[in-house]
């Protein structure tokens, strides 16, 4: 992770988590709030299926097409390393990024279907690193009752138990654990107060952009 001192910036805030976990809902949510707050905040997503790149990779997790498993990792990398440069600009323009996944889901569905977790790593080793992640930790049982489940490949609950193990194996001190299991207010409001708390010191120039 290479370190750019700026003065002023935006955080990087990932939400990661087992499929139907509530992401997308979370990020939607957590976005208005803290645009209410008056902060600059952009909702992205991964994969981003509007550029070539993120058109074969949907094209793949709707089984129309197959692709070799480390061939479909990198493409899931390349997704986010073309938006690397466009990524560092909005968050040295002040903007903090609420991502819906990146590289820890790049890493922990690719090694749960039995890549080398070590290689799985290096393609994401110097894309911008996440200030704080937000981990809807559900239990995949519970996951696999929420609506259309089971559409997507990876969809199936024995292959996100194996992709929770390797989330596990990732965390480190910007990781909050937020239990998913709860209602989506529950859940919204446990992951207001960190979130506003790294906005701030992304602010004040503590973090610097890694
Ligand atoms: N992937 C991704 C890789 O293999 N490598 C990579 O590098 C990346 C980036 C697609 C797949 O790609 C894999 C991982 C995935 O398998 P995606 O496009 O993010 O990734 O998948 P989506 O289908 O868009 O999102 P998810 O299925 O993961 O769902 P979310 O976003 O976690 O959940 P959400 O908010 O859409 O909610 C799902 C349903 O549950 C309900 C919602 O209303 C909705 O119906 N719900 C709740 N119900 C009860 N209680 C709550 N608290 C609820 N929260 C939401
Ligand atoms: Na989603």
């Amino acid at each position: 992770a290479v370190k750019v001192a700026v003065e002023k910036r935006g955080a990087l805030i990932v939400l990661e988590g087992l499929d139907r976990s509530g992401k997308s809902s979370q990020c939607r949510a957590l976005a208005s709030f803290l645009r209410e707050r008056g902060e600059s905040v952009e909702e992205w997503r991964f994969p981003d299926r509007t550029t070539a790149i993120g058109q074969m990779i949907s094209s793949y997790l709707s089984q129309t097409a197959e692709l070799d498993d480390s061939a479909i990792h990198l493409l899931f990398a390349a997704n986010r390393w073309e938006k690397k440069s466009s990524m560092e600009s909005t968050l040295r323009n002040g903007t903090t990024l609420l991502v819906d996944r990146y590289s820890y889901s790049g890493v922990a569905f690719s090694a749960a279907k039995g890549l080398d977790f070590q290689w799985c790593s290096t393609s994401e080793t110097a894309l911008p690193a996440a200030d704080l992640v937000l981990f809807l930790d559900i239990d995949p049982e519970v996951a696999a009752r929420r609506g259309e489940y089971g559409l997507e490949r990876y969809e199936e609950v024995d292959f996100q138990r194996r992709v929770a193990t390797y989330y596990q194996a990732m965390r480190d001190s910007t990781w909050q654990i937020v239990d998913a299991n709860q209602s989506v207010e529950e859940v919204q409001e446990a992951l207001r107060e960190a979130a506003v708390s790294v906005i701030q010191s992304c602010k004040s120039g503590a973090e610097l952009l890694r």
